[in-house]
């Protein structure tokens, strides 16, 4: 095609304030768009003509990051560390998802992004993983004060997966701001990337053809430092092409 991509963003839903309000982090768009790519917010508010006519004339789509997962929708009862669940959004983007492996377009899918794409696909998360499954790596920097742009602990690739194909590395050290992480894999994804304690912080479609990813930590906040960062966004742009 001749014009640049254009990738579907999704947004977060401000969750108990008036008035109601679709809202995405600026890193996200610049990531896009210094990758060539065309960033579309998507709000959660559009009904489903509305959403199934924005997605089919999008050439690619990144799932972004936010509040915990309804876990009605993988048939487990709520944590009481729950936090910004929005059951609209996890309506858009799991029909998001199904389209995109459907339709057969891109997808990159981060942090709660990696989380719908899992449950989309029938898996399961930890719904508070400083309890359950517990762990020594602080998952949730910013409750350390930490800045969002600063890597926190290791992250280890699996060699030969597409991930690591993308990123060009399978060793690099990742920021982390999850409070969930991935439990049960979903049919058809497979687990490519790992922290040190176990907490899987990759995954990607079976079917090695697709540029189905989706990664724990927040790439499009390490751009500026890690260039490993920036090959997510340029691999994503030019799957779409
Ligand atoms: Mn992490």
């Amino acid at each position: 095609m001749s014009r640049p991509p254009l990738i579907g963003v999704t947004t977060s839903i401000t969750v108990g304030k008036h008035p109601e309000r679709a809202y995405v982090n600026s890193a996200y768009l610049a990531a896009i768009q210094t990758a060539g790519g065309v960033p579309v917010p998507i709000p959660p508010q559009l009904d489903a003509r509305a959403r199934d006519e924005i997605l089919a004339i999008l050439d690619g789509y990144l799932l972004t990051g936010g509040g915990d997962l309804d876990p009605t929708t993988f048939n487990e009862p709520p944590h009481p560390t729950l936090f910004e669940v929005a059951p609209a959004r996890d309506g858009l983007e799991i029909a998001l998802v199904r389209y995109a492996v459907e339709a057969k377009k891109p997808l990159l899918a981060v942090c709660r992004g990696i989380q719908v794409l899992n449950v989309a696909r029938g898996g399961s998360l930890f719904q508070d993983v400083a309890s359950d499954p517990g762990t020594d790596i602080q998952h949730q920097q910013d409750k350390d004060g930490k800045p969002r742009d600063e890597p926190t602990h290791p992250v280890k690739v699996v060699a030969g997966s597409r991930l690591a194909q993308v990123l060009g590395t399978t060793d690099l050290r990742v920021n982390s701001m999850h409070h969930q992480a991935v439990k049960a894999v979903g049919r058809g994804l497979v687990p490519v990337a790992f922290a040190p304690d176990t907490i899987i912080e990759g995954v990607e479609l079976e079917d090695a053809s697709r540029f189905i990813l989706g990664v724990q930590w927040h790439p499009e906040e390490l751009t500026e430092r890690d260039p490993s960062a920036r090959r997510l966004f340029t691999a994503l742009v030019a799957a779409c092409r």
